[in-house]
């Protein structure tokens, strides 16, 4: 039933269409609609339409914003790139899956290995998968690194010359301050280093830039099938290094930096009334050489790059014949921290972490909504099927047609998970955080979006009713975390021997 009624909400988007803007088609329109995803690797809440920042400029996504649903209130299935995008890919949460880190490849997840994944699904189901750019989690393997090239029909390996120009580099691994070496610098660092710049090269050079281009060209091509093009931009991740002309889109001087308090994380504590949080070394570096605003401009300045990178393909398409029969669904994979709650980066549960901007355009919206209700990353799987109306499969996800329909459809609170058994249930009003129930969090979001005062230690009746119904959304299971790519022994390797291939999608479920 479910499946029909998707069919018939397509077709109805399109009836209504026709009959609105007679002449203008120019295409037959096929059964099924195609879809453009466009992910954008760690862009939170400041892509301009969602508000997050006042001052950024992002024009092309707000375009899409004008002519779709905004869903204001979107979770990650986990706060980190790896987790967050096997769940929305795989349609299994993390705590299903035991994908909680950027080192479990979910090709070793048992579960991942008998399901199809999203793009695979697809296939499996008449549609043509085209893909490039960052969309499944990057792993090394014995064979070459494992991009998810097995999943699509047709991909190609993303290229491009992002190389700083030195005069202009900021990093604080290596104590650099707009090109030049500091004194008493924070050596040696671990993990990823927190580097911006400009691009010593030209924009038409850039990876994600070249990326844009080669999704102007595919949507420009014919196709005997619905396609499902996935377009992956790895900016505003780090490094934050773009072409200078979208650093010069924001005057330094004037620009507003998060607001945050110094004592903010003495609120959080665990069961022996320890404090569990400390302001991290980025915040502390960054404190030191007064560097917020530097470094929300070079944020900003990444954010604006990816929404042209967006823009080059948002605009083929609309200027393309597959304008009135694409489903279109732009994304970032979790939020961002930029000195909220004394921390730069991801990774936490917090709402800077766990609240991503995403865009659900179907064929025949015509103006902008907003939904405020709670939906998440792994719900676009089971909205995907439904949407185009192919066989439905049992996801943890859950599909959002009826939002679509009407947004102010009652809905449920959702999840995010981060590492095993650390869960986020966030609702409209509130945001419940359980540490594998060694601490606590409650923020009322509401009075206090900036999530300063923890209430999870209040007795009032009330708060005490909110706490037990979020936590009725916490997951039955926590499945063990499976094997880290990086232990993996030569031999275990051994199934990566076909990385380049597909899988037999005939035994997949
Ligand atoms: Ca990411
Ligand atoms: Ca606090």
């Amino acid at each position: 039933m479910k499946m029909y009624r998707g069919l018939l909400i397509v077709f109805l988007f399109l009836l209504l269409y026709s009959c609105g803007n007679p002449g203008k088609r120019s295409v037959t329109i096929t059964e099924k609609p195609n879809i453009v995803m466009i992910a954008i690797d760690d862009l939170n809440d400041w892509a301009g339409v969602f508000g997050g920042h006042p001052q950024a400029k992002t024009p092309n996504i707000d375009k899409l914003a004008e002519i779709s649903m905004v869903f204001r209130n979107t979770s990650c299935p986990g706060p980190v790139c790896g987790p967050s995008r096997s769940a929305l890919l795989s349609g299994f949460r993390p705590s299903t899956t035991g994908i909680y880190g950027n080192g479990n490849n979910m090709r070793y997840s048992e579960i991942v290995q008998s399901h199809a994944t999203l793009p695979e699904y697809f296939s499996k189901h008449g549609y043509l998968t085209i893909s490039k750019g960052k969309i499944f989690h990057k792993h090394n393997t014995e064979n070459g690194t494992d991009h998810g090239q097995w999943a699509y029909d047709i991909w190609e390996q993303e290229k491009g010359n992002d190389k700083v120009d030195r005069q202009t580099l900021y990093s604080r691994h290596k104590g650099i301050i707009n090109g030049k070496k500091i004194e008493g610098a924070a050596m040696g660092a671990k993990g990823v280093d927190l580097v911006w710049g400009a691009t010593e090269g030209p924009k038409e050079e850039t990876k994600d830039y070249r990326t844009a281009k080669w999704f102007e060209e595919k949507l420009q091509e014919d196709y005997d099938k619905p396609f499902f093009m996935l377009a992956g931009f790895s900016k505003p991740h780090l490094p934050f290094v773009v072409p200078r002309e979208f650093y010069d889109r924001y005057g330094l001087d004037t620009l507003i930096v998060p607001e945050y308090r110094m004592d903010d994380l003495d609120d959080i504590l665990d069961a022996e009334g320890k404090k569990m949080f400390n302001a991290d070394a980025d915040f502390l570096w960054i404190q030191e050489h007064d560097l917020h605003k530097e470094v929300v401009q070079a944020y900003l300045a990444a954010c604006s790059y990816a929404d042209e990178c967006a823009g080059i393909v948002l605009d083929a398409l609309f200027n393309s014949k597959y304008a009135d029969n694409t489903i279109v669904m732009l994304w970032g994979d979790h939020g961002w921290h930029l000195g909220e709650k004394l921390k730069y980066r991801k990774a936490s549960l917090w709402k800077e972490s766990t609240q991503l901007p995403f865009i659900v355009h179907v064929p025949g919206m015509e103006k902008r909504q907003d939904c405020y209700r709670n939906v998440n990353l792994l719900d676009m799987y089971p909205t995907l099927i439904e949407l185009c109306g192919i066989p439905e499969k049992e996801l943890d996800g859950i599909s959002f047609v009826p939002l679509l329909e009407d947004p102010g459809t009652e809905w449920q609170p959702t999840l995010t998970t981060r590492g095993r058994g650390n869960h986020s249930v966030i609702s409209e009003k509130w945001h419940y955080i359980s540490y594998n129930g060694k601490g606590e969090e409650l923020y009322n979001l509401e009075k206090d979006p900036m999530e300063f005062e923890n209430l999870a230690a209040c007795t009032d009746a009330e708060i005490v009713a909110v706490k037990e119904h979020l936590k009725s959304f916490l997951p039955e299971v926590n499945a063990e975390e499976i094997v880290d790519n990086n232990a993996l022994t030569k031999e275990n390797k051994e199934i990566f021997a076909t990385i380049d291939d597909q899988r037999d999608l005939s035994i997949l479920e």
